[in-house]
């Protein structure tokens, strides 16, 4: 089962121990799957950095724009870089099929009862990829605004997608994933006046909560923002190629 909201998650089996009473069990099976999965992307982070690959975990609730942008960043960078996708959805290749019809790379993770991915499941995507080529590697985790925060997938950054149809509030009603992300991108700004989207609000609570992060306000639709998320990557690159 899933050890952040004990759904149906797979591969978490193997790590009972029949010979705890339950509750005491279900703590174990909480610490072993952590562990086993931060062993696994300190592994990947290795890789990643040896061979200069920029990765980015892509996080939201459903339907924030996760796609659509990645759609719009293939066809404007793909001629600078090689990029590829790793898609979680629990149901269909829709997502893989959609960023293969830009011409880049993707490999479709079905989760099924699972809410989030995790990093063995990067881990064995990675052979799809041609990865001695690769400059940009982006992780578009399940839509879900809990599960995710919990499991490092060996990402240099998480990237949180927050739609302005979602409503200001959603940075302090669930803090812990905005609190573990690195890069805010506020989508659908197209959509601000028509909803009455209180954008001074939510950037306060953007602030309040993590202020860290870089935020770039975008439309993935229609481009607007677009430009500055881009020139963001171009330097993450060439950071990670110096590395
Ligand atoms: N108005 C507007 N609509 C957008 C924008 N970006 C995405 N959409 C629409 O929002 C809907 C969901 O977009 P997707 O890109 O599929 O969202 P997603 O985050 O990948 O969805 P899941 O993978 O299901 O979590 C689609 O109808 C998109 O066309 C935007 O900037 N403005
Ligand atoms: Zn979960
Ligand atoms: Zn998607």
């Amino acid at each position: 089962m899933c050890s952040t909201c004990g759904c149906g998650a797979s591969g978490h089996d193997n790590f009972e121990h029949d010979e705890h009473d339950h509750d005491v069990r279900i703590l174990h099976t909480m610490e072993t799957a952590f562990d086993k999965n931060n062993h696994i992307a300190f592994h990947l982070r290795e890789e990643f950095k040896e061979r200069g690959i920029l990765v980015l975990n892509l996080v939201s609730s459903p339907g924030s724009g996760k796609t659509t942008l990645l759609e719009k960043t293939a066809l404007a960078m793909s001629t600078e870089y090689k990029m590829a996708v790793i898609e979680g959805d629990q149901e269909t290749a829709n997502d893989a099929e959609r960023i293969k019809n830009t011409g880049i790379s993707a490999y479709q993770i079905n989760t099924l009862s699972g809410c989030h991915l995790e990093a063995g499941m990067v881990q064995r995507a990675l052979p799809s990829f041609d990865l001695d080529a690769l400059d940009i590697l982006f992780i578009e985790n399940v839509g879900n605004l809990v599960c995710p925060s919990e499991y490092d997938l060996g990402e240099d950054y998480r990237v949180l997608v927050l739609s302005v149809t979602e409503g200001e509030d959603k940075p302090i009603k669930y803090p812990g994933i905005f609190i573990s992300s690195d890069i805010f991108l506020l989508n659908k700004i197209d959509l601000v006046d028509i909803l009455e989207f209180d954008i001074e609000k939510c950037r306060k609570y953007l602030k309040r909560i993590n202020s860290r992060a870089t935020t770039f306000e975008v439309s993935a639709r229609k481009g607007t923002g677009m430009d500055e998320w881009y020139d963001w990557l171009r330097s993450a690159v060439a950071q990670k190629k110096q590395k």
